[in-house]
């Protein structure tokens, strides 16, 4: 492709250090450091400014559910952008994308959401939903129920509202947070939080934090109860299959809200549409975005029920929007998207081939000297590193164990995070078994290479 620099990857990393400030980045270091520049992808490899190729084991961000590469969507965007680039669905004026993409997401998503509300990005989404929900108990004569309740390591984006729902210590730090009207309980994360319960006695009583919370404040004062299926940010802590339908009774009992935030979950990655169907959840609201257009251009989405619709109309103009909403472009690219998971039957594949068998894969880590527990469904997982195996003792964080199993796996042509001391994967749903082979002998060779670094190899 044509750039305007012709510049050598120093150049590049100068450039980037004099003028461009990055998200979650320490300046300081950056400063030093500098960053990796990744100047193309293809399926589920990225290449590097010096050549490098790269097994991509974080679909980006947890978004390019189809790989990369497809022209398909670049046929599509270009085909909308020289008919419509730019019109706004404000004001009682509509554009024919959105109006398709609505109607197919009704399809999809879980039975009772039947409706969109557009935005840019999962934070805005997470943003619309705090308004909505505000907005729905005024009209329904409760204005006393504005508290949501999430749990400690949630992640919900990071605008003041997305951040405050979400339950990142450092993040609600930097910014005093969070806003009034926001409480957080403990997730369901067994391997931290169990102690000697079962996981499914453990999933019970992490319901009961929730129960508990809303006692506390007062049913008549809570609006909603937000969490993804699986927290993924977090560092992929899946619940034990005990605790989604105990939460679905207490939302029912107290009347609350129930928000399934689906934007790592939702378009395949657990082998089903959304993370909501695996736990049979049936939310009033769900954000969505990442894999809504695999990444190929920012767009997310609100959905709601007939009840929550209803409720809104009722209270005049909802004086809420984005320049953005509902963009022509962005949602041509997600039908095309969606009609791509379709038709290559990647939920299907996910749900009983590639799924499966990284799950097989993984397993075999297990018994590595530095994992205490593979947690995995479909094609997110994660690997929690542990000092003691028997007692799930973990590391001091300040060894930084994780963040130099990362290290190690970038050494090794793969990208993996570190979450805490926990590596999480998210691949392209297109990801093949021979893919996977690669993606965990290289994962295999990184945690080798830790272990001999901190001695217990
Ligand atoms: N909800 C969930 C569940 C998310 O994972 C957002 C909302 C916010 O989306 P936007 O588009 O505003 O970023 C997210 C985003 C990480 C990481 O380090 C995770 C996300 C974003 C950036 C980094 O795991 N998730």
């Amino acid at each position: 492709m044509e750039r305007t620099h012709n510049w050598t990857t120093e150049q590049w990393v100068k450039a980037d250090q004099a003028h461009h400030m990055h998200p979650f980045t320490d300046y300081a270091d950056h400063a030093v450091n500098g960053s990796r520049i990744i100047t193309e992808a293809d399926g589920v490899f990225l290449t590097d400014s010096d050549g490098n190729k790269i097994l991509d084991g974080m679909a980006g961000l947890w978004c390019t559910n189809v790989g990369y590469g497809r022209k398909e969507l670049a046929d599509v965007a270009h085909k909308q952008m020289m008919q419509l680039p730019f019109y706004n669905t404000f004001f009682n004026t509509s554009t024919m994308p959105p109006i398709e993409l609505a109607g197919v997401l009704a399809e999809i998503t879980p039975e009772g959401l039947n409706h969109a509300f557009y935005a840019s990005s999962g934070s805005e989404a997470n943003d619309t939903i705090v308004r909505m929900v505000r907005h729905y108990w005024n009209i329904k004569g409760k204005p006393n129920k504005k508290t949501f309740i999430s749990r400690e390591y949630a992640y919900h984006g990071t605008t003041m509202a997305a951040a405050s729902l979400g339950g990142m210590s450092g993040m609600h730090r930097q910014a005093d947070l969070p806003l009034p009207g926001f409480e957080h309980v403990m997730p369901p994360y067994w391997y931290v939080f169990g102690g000697d319960m079962s996981p499914e006695e453990f999933g019970l009583a992490a319901a009961k934090a929730v129960e508990d919370k809303i006692v506390e404040l007062g049913a008549d004062n809570v609006a909603a109860f937000i969490g993804e299926p699986i927290q993924g940010a977090g560092a992929v802590i899946i619940p034990p299959e005990t605790y989604w339908p105990e939460i679905q009774r207490i939302c029912e009992k107290y009347d609350i809200l129930l928000i399934a935030d689906e934007v790592i979950c939702g378009f395949g990655r657990t082998g089903n549409w959304f993370g909501s169907d695996h736990f049979n959840i049936k939310p009033d609201l769900m954000p969505i975005a990442k894999g809504l257009t695999s990444g190929y251009l920012p767009l997310s989405a609100v959905m709601t029920t007939d009840d929550v619709k209803e409720t809104l109309g009722r209270g005049g103009d909802f004086e809420h929007g984005f320049t953005y909403s509902g963009h022509p472009v962005a949602c041509a690219v997600a039908l095309a998207n969606i009609e791509i998971i379709k038709r290559e039957n990647l939920v299907e594949k996910v749900h009983s081939d590639t799924g499966p068998y990284l799950g097989e894969r993984l397993a075999e880590l297990e018994d590595h000297p530095l994992v205490g527990e593979v947690r995995h469904l479909g094609l997110i997982a994660s690997i929690e590193l542990a000092k003691n195996k028997e007692t799930r003792e973990l590391f001091d964080p300040s060894l930084s164990v994780g963040p130099t199993c990362k290290n190690h796996c970038s050494d090794n042509g793969l990208v993996m995070r570190a979450t805490r001391d926990v590596m999480v994967m998210s691949p392209p749903l297109i990801i093949s078994r021979d893919e996977i082979d690669m993606l965990v002998d290289r994962a295999r060779k990184a945690l080798d290479a830790t272990a001999v670094d901190f001695g217990v190899m």
